[in-house]
């Protein structure tokens, strides 16, 4: 298949290019380098070193002969060139990673709030725009979080999208239907998310897009089979307390010696998938296209929930790391339970990677190998909800924020 992956330069992006090249289908990556960007406006930068897109792409054609085509294009403000490209290249499919994913990042401030939503709905609805106008029938992938949900279950499992209802009609009968799951979002970002749930009912029941919704969990891990090839293949490793996420974040804290950076008691439970199993799923989305004029398809992409404790608590006693209790930046529930079906990539063939030792192992040791490239200072997440959360969470990494250390 001729596939574009928008956002391919990303740190889900990279390596579903890898694979997909890999797999033998002819790759054209679509992305304005805003992440990169994003780390010179915070001055940050990714654990391990990163090429250019252009030099990542000429070592995977030198490692492989496959080629890898780039083209820089930002979707949420060039619609002209993106409907000019899609026009040209007609591709069989489009995978969608090109937005602003971090959820602290989306709440720093007034400007990153507005930010987040012009980027995110302006690429999504863009995108779609221009497949109707185009008579484009590309099957789209899109990825989605978890997030929309909320976390929170009532004691039962969050299906994979779709809820089934009972409603009384007027005359008193009992009809069932399938609603798209309350959304709930917890941040900005993640209320993007949901708006683009919207975006999507709508074009596949008006124009019959086909188009596939990926709820993903936290993605962790940072190497796939893909990227192990080559050191200038590497995946990017962020650790900063916008963009890196708990796990990865406890792993690499664990490598430097800083204690574990628990949020509240640590009793949020959350949804999580290894990256490899994260680019394999793509994979078994596009092979599994809806048909023309079905709802949009859902799939819930997790492998596994865990309590952020007791991450850190398995972390601490793998390493003899110290836990830093820290209060919440967020608003978010303290403590909640999470049940999440996901038996559709299952059923289609998909083999969990799940949390072990050996894993985690190994990338505590790409953390430490590229250690020295971390700024400590960078680590705390201070990124606020609310300008009362703001007050009480003032950014003080060796002070009061690290006192209570077990
Ligand atoms: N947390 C800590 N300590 C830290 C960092 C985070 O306790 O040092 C806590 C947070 O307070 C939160 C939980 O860990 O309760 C998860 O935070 P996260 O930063 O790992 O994940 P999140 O902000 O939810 O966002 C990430 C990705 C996003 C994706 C989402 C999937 O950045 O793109 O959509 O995970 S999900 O969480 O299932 O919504």
């Amino acid at each position: 298949m001729k596939i574009a992956v928008l956002g391919g330069d990303g740190f889900v992006g990279w390596p579903t290019s890898l694979h997909l090249s890999d797999a033998g289908h002819e790759i054209h990556i679509l992305d304005n380098l805003s992440r990169r960007w994003i780390d010179t406006e915070l001055g940050v930068q990714s654990l391990t070193p990163m090429d250019s897109i252009q030099e990542r792409t000429r070592i995977w054609h030198a490692e492989t002969g496959r080629r890898i085509h780039f083209h820089l294009i930002d979707l949420a403000r060039d619609y002209e060139l993106l409907k000019g490209w899609l026009g040209k290249h007609r591709p069989d499919a489009i995978v969608h990673f090109a937005e602003q994913r971090a959820a602290p990042y989306s709440m720093k401030s007034d400007r990153h709030k507005n930010y987040t939503v012009n980027n995110n709905v302006n690429a999504t609805h863009n995108l779609l725009n221009a497949l109707v106008e185009l008579d484009l029938d590309a099957h789209l992938v899109h990825l989605g979080t978890m997030g929309v949900y909320g976390y929170s279950t009532v004691g039962a499992a969050i299906p994979e999208g779709y809820l089934p209802v009972g409603i009384e009609t007027a005359d008193g009968r009992a009809v069932s239907q399938e609603i798209l799951y309350p959304a709930n979002p917890g941040s900005i970002y993640h209320m993007t998310k949901c708006l683009d749930q919207l975006l999507f009912q709508f074009y596949a029941k008006n124009d019959g897009l086909r188009i596939t919704d990926l709820h993903q969990g936290i993605v962790w891990g940072t190497h796939t089979e893909q990227t192990r090839r080559h050191t200038q293949l590497i995946n990017r490793f962020d650790y900063d307390g916008d963009y890196g996420t708990v796990l990865n974040r406890f792993l690499i804290q664990a490598a430097i010696g800083y204690p574990l950076t628990v949020h509240g008691t640590g009793g949020q439970t959350r949804a999580f998938i290894h990256i490899q199993d994260s680019v394999r799923c793509i994979e078994i989305a596009l092979k599994n296209p809806p048909v023309r004029g079905s709802r949009v398809e859902i799939f819930n992409q997790m492998t596994e929930t865990h309590r952020v404790r007791d991450l850190a608590e398995m972390i601490a006693k793998m390493t003899g790391s110290k836990i830093a209790w820290l209060p919440n930046p967020r608003k978010e529930a303290p403590e909640n339970d999470l049940i999440v079906k996901n038996e559709k990539f299952l059923g289609l063939g998909l083999e969990p990677t799940t949390l072990g030792e050996g894993l985690l192992g190994e990338i505590v040791d790409v953390a430490k190998k590229y250690a020295y490239r971390v700024d400590r200072t960078r680590v705390p997440a201070v990124s606020a909800w609310t300008k009362d959360i703001a007050i009480k969470v003032e950014h003080d990494p060796e002070g009061k924020r690290l006192k209570s250390v077990s």
